[in-house]
C-alpha cells in the first residue's frame, strides 16, 4: 500500500479548517445516531455523560493525591455498582472496559495462587481472556456450551482440580446474551476455596434490571456467596460514553490483590488497582452523572424497551421463512442464520447485508444482533425487510 501520510504540519491550522478536515476524513464511517449499527455492544451515549465527560478532561485519577473528591467519588460509584450487584462492601475501579477488568481479575487471583495456572471457564468467554491467559502465561480450560448457549455444568464442575487457580463464568454472553449456570459454579467455588470471576461486562446493565421489566432473570451476583468478583461495562448498557468499564470485588479482601504501590506521584504515595497508570477521571464523573441521571427506572425503562424490541424482532425472525432463530433471547441479543437449505451462508448474508449498509457481527454459524438503546423498532421493520429481500 502507497504510504500517503505527510508529517505534523510545520504550521498549525485555525480551528475550524482542522475540524472541516477532520470532518471529511472521518465521513462515511458508521456512527451510532445513523441507524444502521446493529451488531455492537456499545450504543449513543446519553447526553449528560457526554456533557460531563468533556467538563473534566483534564482529570488524573492514576494520581488520585491531586483530586481527593474524585478518588472519593470513584469509590462511591463503585460502591453504587456493588449494591447494583449485591455486595454492600464492595471496591474496585473505574477502568477502560471489559478487556481491562478481565485482565486485573485473573491477575488478582494470580497473585493469590502463584503456584497455579489454571483457569476453567466456558467456550464462549470473551476473547479478552486468551489476551490475558497469554499476557500471564496461564492455561485456559475451555468447557463447551449447550445448545441454549449456557456452559455444559457437568463438565464444567469436572474439570476442577487441585491446579485450578481461578473459575470464570459469563452473565450475558457475548454471542447470545446467555447466562451461565452461575449459581452451581458459585457453590462449587465455596467447596473448592477458589476464586469466581463473573464477566457481567454486557448483563450487568441488564440482568439487574429484568424483573422489574418484566422478564425473568437468573442469580448471577455477590448474592452467590461464592463470586468474589464481577466485570460490568458502564459503556455498553450502562449508556456512558467510552472508555467507561468497572472491575468490582465483592470486598476490601478480594480488592487489595490487584494493588501496586506507588510512592513518588505529585499527589503522594497511593495504591494503584488497575493496569493502566494515567486514567480518565472524566470517566468517572461521567459514569457517577449518569448512574444518578437515569436512577434505577432510567435503567429499568432502557432494559424494557430493548426487550420488547429483541422481543419483536424475535418473533419475526421465527415467521420469516428462510430464517433460524438461533435461540429465545435472555436478554436483548438476537442470534439468527440463514437456514441450512438455503444457498446463502451466514458469512454470505453477513456481506449481502453489509453491501446495505447493514452492520451485524457473525459468529461461527451465526450473525448476531445487539439490540441496544438506539436500535429502534423503525429500524428493525427497515432490516428486516431487506433481510426478506435478500434471503427471498
Ligand atoms: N466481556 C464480554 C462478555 C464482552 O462481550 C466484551 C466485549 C468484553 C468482555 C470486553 O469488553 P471491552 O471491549 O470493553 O474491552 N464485547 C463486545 C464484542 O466483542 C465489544 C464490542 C463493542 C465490539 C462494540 C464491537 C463493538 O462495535 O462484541
Amino acid at each position: 500500500m502507497e504510504d500517503t501520510t505527510e508529517g505534523i504540519p510545520l504550521q498549525g491550522s485555525g480551528e475550524a479548517d482542522v475540524l472541516g478536515a477532520l470532518g471529511r476524513k472521518l465521513e462515511g464511517d458508521l456512527s451510532f445516531s445513523g441507524e444502521r449499527i446493529l451488531g455492537s455492544m456499545c450504543t449513543l451515549p446519553h447526553p449528560t455523560s457526554a456533557k460531563v465527560y468533556e467538563h473534566y478532561l483534564d482529570r488524573n485519577i492514576g494520581d488520585p493525591g491531586l483530586h481527593p473528591r474524585l478518588q472519593q467519588l470513584e469509590r462511591e460509584t463503585i460502591g453504587m455498582l456493588g449494591r447494583l450487584l449485591g455486595s454492600r462492601s464492595a471496591e474496585g475501579a473505574i477502568v477502560t472496559g471489559g478487556t481491562e477488568a478481565n485482565l486485573i481479575a485473573l491477575w488478582a487471583a494470580k497473585r493469590k495462587h502463584r503456584e497455579k495456572r489454571k483457569v476453567v471457564l466456558p467456550e464462549s468467554a470473551h476473547f479478552s481472556f486468551d489476551k490475558a491467559a497469554d499476557i500471564m502465561d496461564l492455561d485456559l480450560c475451555k468447557i463447551p456450551v449447550e445448545d441454549d448457549g449456557r456452559v455444559d455444568l457437568k463438565r464444567y464442575l469436572e474439570a476442577i482440580d487441585d491446579k485450578t487457580m481461578v473459575l470464570v463464568a459469563v452473565a450475558g454472553t457475548t454471542g447470545l446474551g446467555a447466562v451461565d449456570p452461575i449459581t452451581e459454579i458459585s457453590d462449587a467455588a465455596t467447596a473448592w476455596k477458589l476464586p469466581l470471576h463473573v464477566d457481567a461486562a454486557f448483563g450487568g446493565f441488564v440482568l439487574p434490571f429484568l424483573a422489574e421489566a418484566g422478564y425473568t432473570a437468573p442469580a448471577f451476583d455477590f448474592s452467590l456467596p461464592g463470586v468474589s468478583s464481577i466485570t460490568i461495562d458502564p459503556h455498553k448498557m450502562g449508556r456512558c460514553a467510552i472508555p467507561a468499564g468497572a472491575i468490582v470485588f465483592r470486598n476490601h479482601d478480594a480488592a487489595v490483590a490487584s494493588e501496586t504501590e506507588v510512592s513518588y506521584l505529585a499527589g503522594g504515595k497511593t495504591r494503584q488497582r488497575t493496569i493502566v497508570g494515567t486514567r480518565s477521571g472524566a470517566s468517572v464523573a461521567s459514569i457517577w452523572a449518569t448512574l444518578h441521571r437515569l436512577g434505577r427506572k432510567g435503567y429499568v425503562e432502557t432494559v424494557a424497551t430493548c426487550m420488547e424490541n429483541s422481543c419483536y424482532l424475535y418473533d419475526r425472525l421465527r415467521s420469516m421463512s428462510g430464517v433460524d432463530a438461533v435461540i429465545e433471547p435472555q436478554m436483548n441479543v438476537v442470534g439468527f442464520s440463514p437456514t441450512k437449505h438455503r444457498r446463502i451462508d451466514p458469512d454470505e448474508l453477513a456481506r449481502r447485508l453489509r453491501g446495505r449498509g447493514w452492520a451485524l457481527s457473525l459468529f461461527p454459524g451465526f450473525l448476531r444482533i445487539t439490540v441496544m438503546p438506539h436500535v429502534s423498532r423503525k429500524m428493525l421493520d427497515a432490516f428486516l425487510h431487506d433481510l426478506e429481500e435478500i434471503i427471498a
